[in-house]
């Protein structure tokens, strides 16, 4: 992969954010979920990559755009594989909570985990205690080594779970171990990246999210130094049969980093659509404009790049609105 498809990839996740932001707090979440897919995939058709979605908004009957194995790019080359999650966090965009970014990732082609849309068990960590953890540990044994490798007590740890039901077991056993625990209502591609920015003050995110953003996580974790480890979690039998569609036949197997994201290469980029602990919102400036702030990594050459600009919102117009699904001022 070129390095200038660093910055190409930053273009993509920037007009979804645009495009998503025009529906912030207006309860609509389909629609801005819709929005930034339409613009995602409009900017996609500029970027010179023979891509393939792996994983993302679902397979082709389900998801009308960026669907698991539609071709995006313009050129037969490079052929990389793609992970997208045009718009993470529909429902905290929709009630203009903090956190909601546009993500994407690629590697080269067959090097991102293939799988369907469905939950997926992770754990995540920084660097400083990648390689020390283990997703079957116990909880007390995680946070003793999370604690010792950040070089904290147990007690000034704090880790990061989507508040579902389904966690309350985990909730209680982080808090009972002695660990402060931070609920998101979604958001578990953020959660992961914290725990590699240490100035957010996460140490571990654990629990059962979805796949797409969980091998987006691991993507710009790799870029990161940190460590995800994970596990699909199918409901049922149709789950079960979608994963063994796309080759997957022991769901129960443990995914490491080189199972969700292989090779010597991923990029990852990010925009902010609502302000967040990782990334400033969109900002409408007036006059036309709106400023975007990105985050695009590359494993490669392990820069990190926080890349804020400013556009002309009329220039991107098609893109941004698309045709039709524009809010109805
Ligand atoms: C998480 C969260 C996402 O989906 O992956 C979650 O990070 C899992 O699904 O932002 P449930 O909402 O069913 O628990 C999101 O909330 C949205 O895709």
């Amino acid at each position: 992969m070129d390095r200038e498809l660093t910055l190409e990839l930053v273009r993509v996740t920037e007009v979804a954010a645009l495009a998503a932001s025009q529906w912030m707090g207006r309860g609509r979440k389909n629609e801005a979920d819709e929005a930034a897919t339409n613009a995602m995939r409009a900017m996609f058709d500029t970027v010179a990559i023979n891509g393939t979605v792996v994983i993302g908004e679902g397979e082709m009957d389900e998801a009308p755009m960026l669907y698991i194995g539609e071709k995006v790019g313009s050129a037969l080359s490079p052929e990389v594989d793609v992970a997208v999650d045009p718009l993470e966090g529909t429902n905290i965009l929709a009630k203009g909570l903090p956190n909601a970014l546009s993500v994407v990732a690629i590697a080269d082609r067959g090097n991102l985990l293939h799988a369907p849309d469905i939950y997926m068990q992770k754990i995540a960590v920084g660097p400083r205690a990648a390689g020390k953890i283990h997703i079957d540990d116990p909880i007390e044994k995680t946070l003793e080594i999370v604690a010792k490798a950040n070089d904290k007590r147990i007690s000034e740890c704090t880790v990061m779970i989507l508040d579902r039901p389904r966690h309350q077991e985990i909730i209680e056993a982080v808090r009972k171990a002695g660990a402060r625990v931070r609920l998101i209502g979604d958001g578990d591609v953020g959660s992961a990246i914290y725990t590699a920015i240490p100035e957010t003050g996460v140490d571990l995110c654990l629990g059962i999210g979805g796949a797409p953003e969980g091998v987006i996580a691991a993507a710009a974790l790799k870029c990161l130094g940190g460590e995800m480890q994970a596990r699909l979690w199918p409901e049922d039998d149709e789950d079960r049969a979608r994963c063994a569609k796309m080759g997957i036949t022991d769901c129960s197997r443990i995914l490491y980093m080189d199972d969700m994201v292989k090779g010597d290469d991923a990029i990852f980029a990010a925009t902010g659509v609502t302000d967040g602990e990782l990334l400033k919102g969109v900002r409408m400036l007036g006059g036309d404009m709106a400023e975007t702030h990105s985050l695009v990594m590359r494993y490669r050459n392990k820069t990190i790049r926080w890349i804020r600009a400013v556009h002309r919102l009329s220039y991107k117009a098609s893109m941004v609105f698309g045709s039709g699904n524009k809010p109805a001022l």
